[in-house]
């Protein structure tokens, strides 16, 4: 891993705070400035983690290469706990400094890497944020329904998700993608959201994207993305499946 890489960073600045003593020279082609990196980046993980996807689909998008680092959630190693001040996944190691939280990682990887995927107008760049934020809380929802302990509150939660759907819907434009067709940030961070419901529609047909044609055709884009597809790993299916049944909910009495 300690073989040199080319990258291209988006500015001088961003190509030193990569590698303060890399050579620096304009790209031939194009915007960006690249920059030779000796230090792997790597991707502290876990295997069913949302939150880490989304850095492994932005780093992929960019073509940067990274090593990825699973840990186990149930006994989390100390050195994990010394880069992650709330000890959760994804950690980013970049030339052996860590930065935390999914959403700051994207957006500093995008800072850093071409190609650009956040919009340039600030107005456009500030809602994609806030859906960002917005599948966030779609996250947290799905967490909530197969967490639910009865099947009453299975049904409150998957409510909520199918709510939370439609307001995708009303938001979509004509596609493929959220921003027409530029993959995005957004994209970025949906695609982990919609793998869950291949495990569930596989459980059950919760009818979750019945009349949701934006939201479906969007879904099945993402799921044919590479980026998307590579973001785990061949097992995932299982990996979560096994998940769900250990969770003593409604749901992993379907499972
Ligand atoms: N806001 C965080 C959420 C990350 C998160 O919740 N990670 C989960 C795994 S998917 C975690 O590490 N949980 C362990 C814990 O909370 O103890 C982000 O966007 O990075």
């Amino acid at each position: 891993m300690n073989q040199p890489h080319t990258y291209v960073a988006a500015t001088d600045n961003d190509a030193r705070l990569i590698n303060p003593s890399g050579r620096l020279a304009r790209a031939a082609s194009g915007d960006g400035v690249t920059v030779q990196l000796t230090t792997p980046i790597t991707l502290i993980s876990h295997i069913l983690c949302p939150y880490v996807q989304r850095a492994a689909i932005v780093l992929s998008e960019k073509g940067v290469p990274f090593e990825r680092r699973d840990v186990d959630l149930a006994h989390k190693p100390e050195w994990f706990l010394d880069y992650s001040p709330l000890g959760k996944t994804p950690v980013l190691l970049v030339h052996g400094e860590a930065i935390f939280e999914s959403a700051v990682i994207c957006e500093y990887l995008d800072e850093t890497f071409g190609p650009r995927l956040h919009p340039d107008a600030p107005m456009a760049r500030a809602k994609h944020r806030a859906w960002m934020e917005f599948s966030s809380s779609l996250l947290n929802t799905i967490g909530s329904f197969y967490n639910a302990k009865e099947a009453d509150g299975m049904a409150i939660q998957g409510r909520q998700i199918r709510h939370r759907l439609e307001q995708l819907e009303a938001a979509l434009g004509t596609g493929p993608f959220f921003d027409g067709s530029n993959f995005s940030l957004v994209d970025a961070v949906f695609g982990p959201v919609f793998r869950y419901f291949d495990v569930f529609d596989a459980v059950k047909d919760f009818r979750f994207f019945d009349a949701l044609p934006k939201v479906g055709a969007w879904r099945a884009q993402l799921a044919k993305r590479p980026s998307v597809r590579e973001a785990v790993h061949e097992q995932y299916p299982e990996q979560l499946r096994d998940f769900l049944r250990a969770r003593n909910s409604a749901l992993s009495r379907l499972v």
